[in-house]
């Protein structure tokens, strides 16, 4: 069965969370200090303003206490033009916030299901690229989720394929992005992996890891700031580039990508 294209929609909307001043107690693999309510939610704001920038409407829902780590809006949901899917986080301190994105996802879409069975799957952990959705099994996503998310997925129509992801690696998405014209941007170890096949992949420059989570928002690519040598290497490729701050949400080993939920609407 062939995919519906993917990414050559245009995104008419985001969905995103405040960072909670309890964002200081979030998760995180190593220990490089707490971040701050108050820093994390000034660079929110830029990130906001970047997505409006880019043509999107954007709901910003508000600050949820008792999820440190709900402002990465990506992990409990996954979004298409055809509908939402609610997930289940595969960790413990998060698994609820599936329940809590629902009310934002059931305002933008006819169409909301919950992820069947009893599975495990962080949206991180799902990469859309034009002809197929890869979904990487990791320590949150674990073989019956992205099974049962596979099946949903090729239920709608969709192509998708499950594959492992790098040891060592939080999410997926943690290790590559795609830049849009069938373009991946991947650390050196993703790029190496075999999943991307014949696809043209931007190499990650070394030392700069962090950096592979960029998004493609309509014209422009939102990179982290701090990057020079991945910024240099996306603007090689021919795309257009914004930077943005992302100290505070790198403390907890947050992303670009994980910040929201971008989606084209059906009427699109
Ligand atoms: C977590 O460990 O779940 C959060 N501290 C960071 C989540 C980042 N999400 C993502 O990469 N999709």
């Amino acid at each position: 069965m062939m995919a519906r294209a993917g990414l050559s929609y245009r995104f008419t909307h985001a969905i995103t969370r405040k960072p909670a001043d309890s964002v200081a107690t979030g998760l995180r693999a190593v220990d490089t200090g707490d971040p701050s309510g108050d820093a994390f939610r000034a660079e929110h704001e830029l990130y906001v303003k970047a997505l409006q920038d880019a043509g999107l409407t954007v709901d910003v829902l508000p600050q949820l206490e008792s999820y440190p780590d709900s402002c990465f809006v990506e992990d409990p949901a996954f979004c298409l033009p055809e509908g939402a899917i609610q997930l289940r986080p595969g960790t413990a301190s998060r698994e609820g916030e599936g329940k809590e994105i629902r009310a934002a996802l059931d305002a933008r879409f006819d169409k909301v299901v919950e992820l069947p069975g009893s599975g495990y799957v962080d949206g991180g952990d799902i990469l859309m690229l034009d002809d197929v959705i890869l979904i990487g099994l990791s320590a949150r996503t674990n073989r019956e989720g992205a099974d049962a998310f596979a099946q949903l997925l090729k239920e709608w129509g969709y192509n998708a394929e499950v594959c492992e992801t790098p040891e060592g690696v939080l999410h997926f998405k943690t290790a590559c992005s795609t830049l849009g014209e069938g373009v991946i941007l991947a650390t050196e170890v993703m790029a190496k992996s075999g999943f991307f096949g014949e696809r043209k992949v931007v190499v990650v420059p070394d030392g700069e890891d962090y950096a592979a989570n960029v998004i493609r928002v309509n014209a422009v690519v939102l990179v982290p700031e701090g990057y020079p040598k991945t910024l240099a290497a996306i603007e090689a490729a021919g795309f257009k580039t914004v930077v943005l701050p992302t100290h505070e949400a790198r403390k907890v080993d947050g992303g670009l990508s994980c910040l929201s939920l971008r989606f084209a609407s059906k009427a699109a």
